[in-house]
């Protein structure tokens, strides 16, 4: 067997349990495989072998050039997967702090013109250059703390020409940095103030001009809903969604964040890759989730951010059978986190998921939910080789130590893009 990067003697390699063709549920939620003294051996982009380090070093070709990296004391992960984030958009909204802390609603600020929509007010001002420079430096901050793909959605521009703005930012940043993005096109995120008073309007505007230029141009996969009272309800997101679907976009759902109006209902009933959020999931959205086969996109740093009393039920959704991925939301208003690993703390700790059923719900079920579990999410022969390596003695750790990054190595189509030196 030729190689021509190997990774041994890890003291935890860590992955999903063998090819998953379906996002993992249930018991298998929590199901990994840790192998004690890991290796992983890369050809060109790919995983060509995983194993010990001894059944690795027998099966390579003796006296070929390689490199070698020495993971001893480390952890080795697939790369993570963060399949919800808003990484493209103009400004901040350090402003907000200041009502957040006044306990002014989220939804109240939205509706008096701030939140997304002052997001939207700065995006739209943005040239493309100017978003592909900013999401740039985003990307690379998630590569960073060991992200290696995920989902990007617009929704800041609100109108024809800014949606495609955003896409195309999207677009160009997934080829200028390591970061592979998932494009989502979200035009229904919010009501623009030029369609105030006309949300037919607006909902058109989306149906007959934005759709079609979208799948015209191939800028989405995914297409996306704000569901949620006060912005577009479930039967708006309907129309919506099966427009969308009709044009070809696999769907996508922010669902039950605030205000438990049937977003997760929906969502199976349409046959969604995801529901996302669920902080107010009703039984018979669980039961309806469990039964399609929606996965559970849960953003736990959003409820921590918006300092919400309750999280999203985590543990009904896992015994009721729906399979769960976790992501950052990342975004200016009410997650401006993109670390990954800051939600692996919050996730154990509010949402009461053992570091096994997270570890699966940031690669595997990630990956589903951004329908790439063929090509990565585990690690495994054949797949690409996207490899984290943790700085931490097993993969307990990551949940146990909050707020410092522990990433060592990022490896990214067999590449080693990111190196630290933890030991100064
Ligand atoms: O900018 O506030 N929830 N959309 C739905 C967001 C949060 C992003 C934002
Ligand atoms: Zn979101």
């Amino acid at each position: 067997m030729k190689a021509d990067l190997l990774i041994k003697n890890a003291a935890q390699l860590v992955t999903s349990r063998g090819a998953s063709p379906a996002p993992l549920r249930g018991k298998n939620q929590g199901e990994i495989t840790v192998l004690a003294d890991g290796a992983v051996a890369i050809k060109d982009d790919k995983i060509v072998a995983v194993g010990t380090t001894a059944d690795l070093e027998k099966r390579l070709e003796r006296n070929q050039k390689r490199r070698e990296i020495d993971a001893s004391g480390k952890v080795v992960l697939p790369g993570l997967v963060d399949p919800h984030t808003h990484i493209v958009f103009g400004g901040s909204r350090e402003h907000e702090l200041s009502l957040k802390l006044k306990n002014v609603p989220y939804l109240e600020i939205l509706a008096a013109g701030g939140g997304i929509l002052s997001t939207v007010k700065a995006t739209r001002r943005a040239s493309l250059e100017e978003l592909v420079t900013i999401a740039e430096k985003y990307s690379r901050q998630m590569l960073a703390q060991g992200t290696t793909t995920a989902e990007a959605k617009s929704g800041y521009g609100l109108s024809t020409a800014s949606e495609l703005k955003m896409l195309r930012a999207i677009k160009e940043v997934d080829r200028i940095q390591p970061v592979d993005l998932v494009p989502t096109f979200l035009g229904a995120h919010a009501l623009p103030p030029e369609y105030k008073d006309d949300r037919e309007g607006f909902i058109s505007l989306i149906i007959e001009e934005m759709l079609p230029r979208v799948v015209e141009e191939k800028l989405a996969r995914y297409c996306d809903v704000f569901c949620e009272e006060g912005v577009f309800s479930v039967e708006e997101s309907r129309r919506l969604l099966l427009a969308a679907r009709e044009m070809g976009l696999e769907l996508k759902m922010h669902a039950d964040e605030i205000v438990p109006i049937g977003g997760a209902e929906l969502a199976a009933e349409l046959g969604a890759v995801s529901a996302d959020h669920l902080l107010v999931i009703s039984k018979e959205g669980i039961a309806r989730m469990a039964g399609a086969g929606t996965i559970a996109v849960l953003l736990p740093g959003t409820t921590f951010y918006l300092r919400e009393e309750r999280y999203a039920p985590a543990r009904a959704m896992i015994e009721a059978g729906v399979p769960v991925a976790l992501a950052t939301d990342f975004n200016p208003g009410s997650s401006p986190n993109n670390n990954l690993q800051l939600v692996i703390n919050i996730a154990c700790l509010y949402l009461e998921m053992t570091p096994a059923e997270v570890i699966n719900a940031i690669t595997i079920n990630a990956a589903h939910a951004l329908g790439r579990a063929i090509e990565i999410g585990s690690l495994e022969e054949g797949k690409k080789a996207d490899i984290v390596i943790f700085d931490a003695p097993n993969y307990e750790y990551l949940a146990y130590r909050y707020g410092t990054n522990l990433v060592d190595k990022v490896i990214k189509n067999g590449n080693v893009v990111l190196e630290v030196d933890n030991n100064g």
